[in-house]
């Protein structure tokens, strides 16, 4: 039985969406980020957290990739030249994507006030749209980023696209657009929004 440790409006929601998916049980912990709770697991405090076999995990990235390895679904082998796309997918969202929506919410209300510069934000809303662009220039005839196969770089792209209106980031690709509503569709997905 895993263990899952953060709260569902966190990077815990794509582990969350990933267990849905596979549908294997699993027990939830909504703690907030930087709680006594997330300490008590992670002492960065930081969120998500997945204990399997009792060994505790963290980065939601490692989680999903170790799940998807771990069952068989939602990834290509490892070795495999698909594998390396889909990973390349992957390094993308983080580093192209969640790095611009975290830097604006580091600058928002993570770190101390004296520390915050508001006035990057509309740079990374500008750098944001065309990676998403950049994203959709690569995304072929779809439905998923890797073709016919959905995969954690798609829960990884999502949550993102997600993330992005909360954070009023202008989303204005309407291939990206419409490549979330499509995911969110998904059953999986709405069973982890109705946590909330
Ligand atoms: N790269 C990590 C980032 C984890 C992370 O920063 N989570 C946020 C919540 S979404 C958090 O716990 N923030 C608290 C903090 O940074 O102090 C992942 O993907 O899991």
């Amino acid at each position: 039985m895993y263990q899952v440790i953060g709260s569902v409006a966190s990077r815990t929601f794509r582990v969350l969406w990933m267990l849905e998916e596979l549908g294997v049980p699993y027990d939830h912990v909504a703690a907030r980020p930087r709680s006594d709770e997330a300490r008590a697991h992670n002492p960065a405090g930081k969120v998500p957290v997945l204990i399997a076999e009792g060994v505790t995990l963290t980065d939601s990235t490692a989680i999903l990739t170790f799940l998807a390895d771990r069952h068989g679904r939602f990834t290509f082998p490892p070795g495999t030249t698909d594998r390396a796309r889909q990973d390349g997918f992957t390094q993308f969202i983080n580093d192209e994507m969640d790095a611009c929506l975290w830097t604006a919410a580091r600058h928002s209300y993570v770190l101390p006030k004296e520390k915050r510069v508001p006035e990057v934000k509309d740079s990374l809303k500008w750098e944001f749209a065309r990676r998403i662009d950049a994203l959709m220039r690569r995304i072929g005839d779809g439905p998923f980023l890797m073709g016919e196969a959905m995969t954690v770089p798609d829960i990884l792209a999502t949550h993102c696209g997600n993330w992005a209106v909360g954070a009023k980031f202008p989303l204005e690709n309407p291939s990206f657009n419409a490549y979330v509503a499509r995911m969110r569709a998904r059953p999986a997905f709405q069973r982890v929004r109705a946590l909330a």
